[in-house]
């Protein structure tokens, strides 16, 4: 049996714990815990990090001390790295031990990769106070017999152990894939502590920086066979390696009260106006994702790879390309070099990233990355075809498949119930109230996916 990673890779000196994380997944680790331990000031910056849903992630990482192998995976083949910034793994029920960590002075940053559909936010952008959970964590950060579970509710509860200890201000960085992701994180977090504590809401105002940010690095759920290559690859035994692709980008704005590692060290940029490049990751990159997504399974495709070469899903993405970069303006975007670099990274067939992944949370997903393209060009006073398309093909999708996973679920399986205009009306209706009363739109979106349910390899 081969010895595990923790046995036989150099001595970590670990950090301070000064970033507290929720959402221990494989994107955290490929990403900040990257950057954390690359950044120029890397000694002084520690990470706890906490399990979003998947406990038993903390307990395999605890079991390796934290560490963990990040293999780099390109046509050239693999490299590996070791990363030791994960200084403490724990399960994120162990709220006690979150708001202790929130609370310690010398924390200064909260980090969160929690995903879009865990904000709860209904479709007009505010936090939905019936989603499931919510309720209960209101009434238990109310009278304070039980601990939250939503992870938000986890983080109003450890920002009051903050404010009870007196322990100064911090930041708390959105990693989430959202628009203005720090403003949503803020109208969430501030909205849920407003319900129940009225000084609470005025504290993280006057305390907390929500910071923006655009993350950016290919990061597929870790397979058996990806265990087993870093196995024969290195000589030791890694059960929480995570495999990615060679790219990486972190662009960031806001402030930050108490400090931050220097991740600039590590090629994060620092901007003062984030939109223009969450725009651009989120419909190019994002936007083509779901496409190939809904689109590529319809055609029987299991991965990005595959999909991107299927001409008709293909020609489908750069359509959507064209009609999102006419919305996209702002000096140094290059929008053709971060498309031709797009296309390169999602050909990269050695990353299996699969579709079925993507595909997940559709109305949250597509509220963020196609909509507002949609919308953009029929202010500009066209139909937004192949913007449409995409949405049209989630539509077909919902009715192919089986077991959708989705915040809205429940109401996509009743839309499907339905037929003809009304089906669409309902399925759009999940996406953005303003879309389903939109006649065109409902007009166009129910045309292409009959395109899509004639051609579906999906039953
Ligand atoms: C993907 C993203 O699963 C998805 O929805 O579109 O996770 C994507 O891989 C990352 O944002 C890339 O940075």
């Amino acid at each position: 049996m081969l010895p595990r990673l923790n046995r036989v890779t150099k001595p970590f000196s670990r950090a301070p714990i000064r970033i507290v994380h929720l959402g221990l997944g494989a994107f955290h680790r490929s990403h900040q815990a990257w950057y954390t331990q690359h950044a120029g000031d890397a000694s002084e910056w520690g990470i706890a990090s906490f399990t979003g849903r998947r406990p038993d992630a903390a307990t395999v990482l605890a079991a390796q001390d934290g560490l963990f192998t990040v293999v780099e995976r390109s046509d050239a083949g693999d490299s590996f790295e070791v990363i030791g910034s994960v200084v403490e793994a724990i399960d994120g029920a162990d709220v006690g031990r979150f708001a202790e960590l929130i609370a310690a002075p010398l924390t200064s940053v909260v980090t969160l990769t929690i995903t879009e559909a865990a904000y709860r936010l209904g479709a007009d952008g505010k936090l939905d106070a019936n989603a499931p959970g919510v309720a209960a964590d209101l009434a238990a950060l109310t009278d304070r017999s039980r601990t939250p579970t939503t992870p938000l509710g986890r983080l109003v509860f450890g920002l009051a152990s903050r404010r009870d200890a007196d322990a100064g201000p911090l930041a708390v960085v959105c990693c989430d894939n959202l628009s203005h992701n720090g403003t949503v994180a803020r109208n969430a977090v501030v909205g849920m502590a407003k319900a129940v504590d009225g000084g609470l809401a005025a504290w993280i105002d006057a305390n907390v920086s929500f910071v923006s940010t655009s993350v950016d690095r290919i990061t597929p759920r870790t397979t058996e066979a990806d265990i087993d290559a870093v196995a024969a690859a290195c000589g030791y035994r890694d059960d929480a390696p995570v495999v990615a692709e060679p790219f990486r980008n972190w662009v960031l704005s806001g402030d930050f009260p108490a400090g931050r590692p220097r991740w600039e060290d590590a090629g994060a940029v620092f901007v003062d106006e984030i939109e223009p490049y969450e725009n651009r990751k989120l419909w190019l990159l994002n936007g083509a994702h779901s496409l190939l997504a809904y689109a590529g399974q319809l055609r029987g495709h299991k991965t990005v790879a595959e999909a991107l070469a299927d001409d008709s899903c293909r020609e489908a993405v750069e359509a959507f390309w064209d009609e999102a970069a006419a919305h996209l303006h702002g000096e140094g975007l290059e929008i053709p070099a971060y498309r031709a670099a797009l296309l390169e990274r999602f050909g990269n067939s050695r990353i299996e990233h699969h579709l079925a992944q993507i595909a997940m949370d559709g109305t949250t997903k597509l509220r963020m990355r196609a909509l507002p393209v949609l919308r953009a060009e029929r202010a500009a006073g066209r139909s937004g075809e192949a913007t449409a398309r995409v949405i049209a093909a989630w539509t077909a999708y919902t009715a192919a498949g089986s077991g959708i996973q989705d915040p809205q679920a429940a109401g996509i399986a009743s839309a499907n119930l339905l037929e003809g205009r009304a089906r669409i009306e309902a399925l759009l209706s999940l996406i953005d109230a303003d879309l389903a009363a939109d006649r065109a739109v409902v007009d166009l979106v129910e045309s292409l996916s009959i395109t899509f349910d004639s051609a579906s390899h999906l039953n």
